[in-house]
């Protein structure tokens, strides 16, 4: 006999599958697990910021109230971990690295190709800035409609998922964000972070299976 719960994701995922949704090697979940090396940050909002910093014409810093005065727009994409598990339609809500950009807010040198996202304690994923710049990138402060969880990256983390229909954007593992994002250093030349040192696939595209390196 199946439980209620597990027929609901047999055919949550069926239909996902007949609509293109689910990458190779993937099955979905109606959890939200967490996953992260260390242990959580506190936070404390009279002394975090939020910082630009590196091959930029002008570096930058937002207070955690000034962070939250800035345009924000909501995302609704499917998220795909490298350990195996999909959750579909989920929404974000947050800041777009674009926004910054079109604001004047982020302007990065000529010569920058890649970008660092720096977490508490160190964390660090790497990113081409073609793919920050996606729509499917998001500085995100809420899930689903409620700030996030500290287990989930609050007050800030780096999002990157796919758009259903946005074959055309380059969709990454869901590590390909950091969670309790602390700044983005912009750079002229690759560096790996802290999965892809530890052997993860530096692009990590889904639809290719680009889970190890
Ligand atoms: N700061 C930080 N962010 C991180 C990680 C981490 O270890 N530290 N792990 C990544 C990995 S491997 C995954 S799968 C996702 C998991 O996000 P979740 O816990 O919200 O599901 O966060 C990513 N961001
Ligand atoms: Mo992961």
């Amino acid at each position: 006999m199946f439980s209620v719960k597990g027929s609901d994701r047999r055919k949550e995922e069926d239909r996902v599958k007949t609509e293109g949704r689910l990458p190779p090697g993937q099955s979905l979940t109606l959890k939200f697990p967490v996953l992260h090396y260390g242990p959580v940050p506190p936070f404390n909002p009279a002394t975090w910021n939020f910082r630009i910093w590196g091959e930029v014409e002008q570096e930058q810093e937002w207070s955690w109230e000034a962070f939250n005065a800035l345009p924000r727009e909501t995302l609704e994409m499917d998220i795909h971990c490298v350990t195996r598990w999909s959750k579909f339609d989920t929404v974000w809500e947050g800041v777009s690295v674009n926004t910054l950009l079109k604001e004047g807010l982020l302007r990065p040198k000529p010569d920058t190709t890649h970008v660092m996202q720096h977490a508490e304690y160190g964390f660090t994923v790497n990113l081409p800035i073609e793919v920050l710049f996606q729509e499917n990138f998001l500085l995100a402060t809420h899930y689903n409609g409620e700030p996030l969880t500290p287990d989930h990256g609050y007050p800030l983390r780096g999002v990157v998922g796919f758009i259903p229909g946005r074959e055309d954007l380059n969709t990454p593992y869901f590590w390909k964000g950091a969670k309790w994002l602390r700044s983005l250093e912009f750079m002229n030349r690759d560096r790996r972070g802290f999965w892809e040192q530890a052997g993860y696939h530096n692009r990590a595209d889904v639809w290719q299976e680009e889970r190890f390196g």
